[in-house]
């Protein structure tokens, strides 16, 4: 058996869809008739934005690679996180964020019953195995009422789902390839994180998890 196959409630069959809260809903394989897409889309935006290892406000660097797309691209250094409209890396505006990227994201808002989702930025996190994502919360954006989509590729990850505090314990959901969680309303300010990255090879995506988090930031 696989070890995700012991978590309660494993991750929905594609076409299936669970309610992780309220306002937060797991569309299973949601993205799988896009991926074909979005993989070159993915290939070209890393050539005009290199992925990079951020420097976060407690001294250390995180252990995921990050790039953005969109109007306004997510950044952190020493001073704190924030969006801005050029890349601090290059100097030049972020690349536009794809077609098929933000047809993708509008669907699924609306398929979790946000309609009108219009997003500005979308943060692309790259997970090599042992990478990991600590319990955060998304509090930079500047429309707090707007969901945050999230597709998930390649490698399975767990996710964790905390509570409203810090402290509440997280539930572990696993999220598969192509996968989609859409938060918004009560649970958009919801801790969460992502558990380290177990080695594996995916047969499209290779040793990698590539997670795309669409915001309305502006
Ligand atoms: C729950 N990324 O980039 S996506 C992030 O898999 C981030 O790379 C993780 O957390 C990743 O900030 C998790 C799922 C996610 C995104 C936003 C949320 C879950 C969320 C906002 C509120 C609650
Ligand atoms: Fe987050």
């Amino acid at each position: 058996m696989h070890t995700l196959d012991l978590f309660a409630g494993a991750t929905p069959a594609a076409g299936e869809r669970r309610a992780l809260g309220s306002h937060a809903w797991l569309l299973g394989g949601f993205a799988l008739p896009w991926v074909e897409q979005l993989l070159p889309e993915l290939l070209r935006l890393r050539t005009l934005a290199p992925l990079r290892q951020l420097s976060v406000p407690g001294g250390g660097k995180m252990s995921v690679g990050t790039t953005s797309c969109g109007l306004l691209g997510w950044t952190s250094d020493s001073a704190g996180y924030r969006y801005t409209r050029l890349d601090p890396q290059t100097g030049q505006p972020w690349p536009a964020m794809p077609a098929a990227f933000l047809e993708l994201a509008v669907a699924a808002a609306r398929e979790a019953g946000f309609e009108g989702f219009a997003p500005d930025a979308c943060l692309i996190n790259h997970y090599r195995p042992g990478a990991r994502m600590g319990l955060h919360q998304d509090r930079d954006e500047h429309n707090l009422a707007a969901p945050i989509v999230s597709v998930s590729l390649g490698l399975p990850a767990v996710f964790q789902w905390g509570g409203l505090r810090r402290a509440d314990t997280p539930q572990k959901v696993p999220l598969a390839h192509g996968d989609v969680v859409v938060w918004g309303g009560e649970d958009r300010l919801r801790f969460h994180g992502v558990m380290p990255l177990k080695a594996g090879e995916h047969p499209r995506l290779g040793p990698r998890r590539i997670n795309l988090t669409f915001r309305q930031a502006g």
